[in-house]
């Protein structure tokens, strides 16, 4: 394989630890802190965690080593969507593991959760590992979306673990993968396996945090990467001055990407989901608001702009959710088969709106074609409308042509409107993690293996004072219980890691809400360019506007 110049000089970058674990093994101790509590409903958790919950939050320090010496064989797995650092944590894990005692060894399980049922491993060595340090992607061992869950699954995994004498597992996943390790620790500890689970927080999406996880890696190189690409569309934009650009960003259900974009770039307009439920906003209300800001814009002689859509702003706007839970049920079952005989376009449309509400037909009859077809054409396996997979770049885009129609009628809009449409989501989860992310993952794994040498069960690997230099960094581990509360899924109550979603009284929204009038009618683009991996600290170790603003003094 041809290895590129950046590839070859990202082998030799040393991620820079926390400097409590700088020191060496032997100079790195625990300071146990306090009890903990789940979030809420402790009662219940407490009951389904009989021998996880309540466990003491640690930092690591300076001091002598005093864990107990034995052989440590570890297993890890990588869960869900890419997230740029994957690698490093793998790294940061068998360093530590290695530097501890030469013995000990590294199973990277293959595919995902299901590579630990179907006992499908590599185990690392120092040429295998070389080869990822510092580098994007998950194809160290590849990652997958199985969910372990089960207790038939929890019995194999535990008879993979006694076959290879496996004494811990590393779950490097989101909110359900850690959901799922919390839960499969407990299963270790009542069965007396003797077998670790520790958590690591990944995912883009940056929805994975809390009072103890201050940002789930991956977040900070994906947006930087969107950001980058945000920044030369407006730079293009502001240059030939003739289109509005409508970008749809990844992030699931929370705007935490769309947001941080939004921080670095200063576009026009940037929806927040979170925003549209809380305000109840209907797309005709959502077509208006960047109407507002086309017309101004083009009254002025701008007829150009950009527009950041969050991925799941569909599933916010109230009325739209109605027509989605609706088109389900239209579906469910046998009914998808009759629907999908209908032989024409025309057949199926009055199959619809014989099947709908007249509010829900009124919603589905103002979207473009485009969009009402993709409705009834992209189902899940459980045959639901896979709702990020609908355009709502060309969405929103066409509602607002038509608002714009209307009002060049009315003779208050005078410009010209013309639309590009963009989504990023795969362009930015593998990218050459940024320093912070490669500091930060590498940390993450190191730390990691410092709870399993420490003996600690159900704990998530948590490093914190993420703004500060490296150097200044927290190192330590939180029991997975203390995040969870009970959640109602698919029916049933559930204890899970609650999802955050972007917090409107937060400093990042707030800062945003204080500047977006200017944005949406003045141009006021910032362009970030490329992440910098070489040169001044100060432009390349930054991490992300939000936790700059969430952690400023
Ligand atoms: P995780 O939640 O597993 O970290 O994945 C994040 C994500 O990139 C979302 O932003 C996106 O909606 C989804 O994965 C896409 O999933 P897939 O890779 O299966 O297409």
């Amino acid at each position: 394989m041809n290895i590129s110049p950046l590839q070859k000089a990202r082998y030799e970058y040393s991620p820079k630890l926390p400097g409590m674990l700088r020191n060496g093994i032997a100079e790195i101790c625990v300071c146990e802190g306090a009890e903990t509590q789940s979030v809420a409903d402790q009662d219940k958790i407490k009951a389904l965690f009989p021998n996880t919950y309540g466990k003491k939050e640690i930092t690591f320090q300076k001091g002598a080593n005093t864990s107990v010496a034995k052989k440590q064989i570890v297993g890890v797995i990588l869960s869900g969507g890419q997230a740029p650092g994957g690698h490093n944590v793998i790294c940061g894990l068998y360093d530590a593991l290695k530097a501890t005692n030469p013995e000990n060894e590294l199973f990277g399980f293959k595919g995902g959760p299901s590579g630990l049922i179907d006992d499908d491993y590599i185990v690392f060595d120092d040429a295998y590992i070389d080869a990822y340090r510092n580098t994007g992607g998950f194809d160290i061992i590849g990652s997958g979306r199985t969910k372990l869950e089960t207790q038939e699954q929890f019995a194999i995994v535990a008879d993979v673990c006694k076959k290879h004498g496996i004494t811990a597992i590393v779950i490097i996943g989101g909110d359900d993968s850690n959901t799922n390790a919390g839960v499969l620790a407990e299963y270790m500890a009542a069965n007396n396996t003797g077998v670790q689970v520790i958590g690591c927080p990944k995912t883009i999406d940056g929805d994975l945090k809390n009072e103890d996880i201050e940002c789930s890696f991956g977040f900070d190189t994906a947006t930087k990467t969107y950001a980058e690409l945000i920044g030369n569309i407006e730079r293009d934009a502001n240059s030939a001055k003739k289109y509005w650009h409508f970008i749809k960003v990844m992030g699931r259900s929370a705007s935490h990407v769309a947001l941080e974009c939004a921080l670095k770039t200063q576009p026009n307009i940037c929806l927040v989901s979170e925003e549209v439920a809380a305000k109840k906003m209907s797309l005709s209300a959502i077509a208006d608001y960047i109407a507002d800001s086309v017309e101004t814009r083009g009254n002025n002689g701008m007829n150009f702009g950009v527009a950041i859509i969050p991925e799941g702003v569909v599933e916010f706007v109230p009325e739209f959710s109605v027509l989605i839970h609706e088109i389900n049920e239209l579906l469910a079952g046998s009914k998808a088969d009759a629907f999908n005989a209908l032989p024409t376009w025309a057949d199926k449309y009055a199959f619809i709106e014989a099947g709908l509400t007249k509010e829900s037909m009124a919603v589905f009859a103002i979207l473009p074609q485009s969009i009402q077809q993709q409705l009834f054409l992209e189902r899940d396996p459980h045959g639901n409308v896979q709702v990020s997979l609908i355009e709502s770049e060309k969405l929103f885009s066409a509602l607002v042509a038509d608002k714009l129609a209307a009002r060049k009628a009315a003779g208050t809009y005078k410009g010209k409107f013309g639309a590009l449409h963009h989504f990023f989501g795969y362009e930015g989860r593998c990218a050459f993690p940024s320093n912070f992310d490669a500091d930060y993952c590498y940390s993450l794994g190191y730390n990691a293996f410092m709870l399993i040498q420490y003996g600690y069960n159900g704990y998530l690997s948590k490093v914190s004072n993420l703004s500060a230099p490296a150097n200044e960094w927290v190192a330590g581990g939180m029991p997975i219980t203390k995040m969870m509360n009970i959640e109602r899924r698919h029916g049933e109550d559930k204890p899970v890691i609650k999802k955050a979603l972007v917090e409107l009284d937060g400093a990042p929204f707030k800062y945003f809400e204080a500047h977006r009038e200017e944005w949406a009618k003045d141009t006021c683009f910032t362009f970030p360019g490329a992440i910098q991996y070489y040169g001044p600290t100060e432009v390349c170790d930054i991490t992300t506007v939000t936790l700059a603003l969430e952690q400023a003094k």
